[in-house]
Parts: C-alpha cells; structure tokens; sequence
C-alpha cells in the first residue's frame, strides 16, 4: 500500500467538439457528472485499469488511451490522496451504455454541465480541452468544498 490512493478517469472526446460524461449513479461523486473510472487494482497498469473501467462502466472499448494529466486530491476526511490519472479517448468500439455505474451523456465543449460537477473539473477542463497536458494538486473540506489549489500545464 502506497501513500497515496491510484485512480483512473477516461473522458471520450468526439471531433474535438464533444465529450462523454457519465451521471455518476452511486459511490464516491454520487449524483455529479464525471468521466469513467476507478480504483487500479493490484496488479494492473495505470492505463489497464482505465481502459477495464471505461468499459465496465460505459461499455466503450478503446485501443488508445492518451495520458492527459495526474492530478492530486486531498480530502479531509480521506485517509490518503487521491492520485487520479486522467485520459483522453477519441478511438473507440461501441455504443455508450447505461451502466449500474453511469448514464452517459454527450456533452458540447461549451455546454458542460460544471454545476453538477467536481469543483476542480471547471479548473483544469479547460486545459483538457485544449489539448494540454496537466498536472494539479486539490484540497478539499468536507468531501465537496474546494478551499485551494495548484495547476500548471506540463510539457509532453
Ligand atoms: P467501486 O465502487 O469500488 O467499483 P471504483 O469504480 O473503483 O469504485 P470510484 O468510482 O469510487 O472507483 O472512483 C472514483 C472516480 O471519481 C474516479 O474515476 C476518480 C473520480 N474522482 C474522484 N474525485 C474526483 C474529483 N475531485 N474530480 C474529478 N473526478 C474525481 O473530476
Ligand atoms: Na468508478
Ligand atoms: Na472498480
């Protein structure tokens, strides 16, 4: 067990236009809007367990998952950070599905729905979008309440 909690989140983009998001029907962010993801499990790549938990949670399969940016979370009452690692997919199989996890929905560039999501997500989308590649640090009271934060853009 390391210091900090591994996590994936996979975030389809269509034509550089459009993204897939899923309604997050139980667990952790429970009733927001996310990208698919979860724990990596022992013994699974980074990207092996984003690539199985797109799938099990959105029923996509893509042969190329392109590392975005790590991003650190910090919650209060979380006994270790959270070290998420986010992906970009735009080649993929198969037709977006409802999931016991998620309601997937077709989201515009300019049309995300960042009321209804992590407060981090309208910080660092935008450098997503763009096509940069990031990395960020979180801190978070009481589960929801964003108090700061570091961003930068990083080189490839
Ligand atoms: P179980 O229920 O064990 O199958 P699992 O699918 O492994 O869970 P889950 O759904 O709890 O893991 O993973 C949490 C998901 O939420 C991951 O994709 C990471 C994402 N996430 C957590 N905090 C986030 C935050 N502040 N901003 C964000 N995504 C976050 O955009
Ligand atoms: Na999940
Ligand atoms: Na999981």
């Amino acid at each position: 067990d390391g210091e900090v909690k591994l996590l994936t989140l996979v975030i389809p983009v269509e034509d550089d236009k459009r993204v897939l998001l899923g309604l997050k029907k139980r667990g952790f962010g429970e009733g927001y809007y996310n990208g698919f993801g979860g724990k990596v499990e022992p013994g699974e790549s980074v990207s092996e367990a984003a690539a199985r938990e797109l799938e099990e949670e959105s029923e996509l399969r893509s042969p190329k998952l392109d590392k975005r940016g790590v991003l650190t979370f910090h919650y209060d009452d979380k006994p270790k950070p959270l070290e998420i690692h986010v992906f970009r997919v735009s080649e993929y199989e198969g037709v977006p599905a409802e999931t016991e996890e998620m309601r997937p929905e077709w989201f515009a560039f300019d049309e995300i729905p960042f009321q209804k999501m992590w407060a981090d997500d309208a910080l660092w989308y935008p450098l997503f979008l763009s096509g940069k590649t990031f990395e960020g640090e979180f801190y978070f009271e009481n589960t929801h309440d964003l108090k700061r934060h570091e961003l930068r853009e990083t080189t490839t």
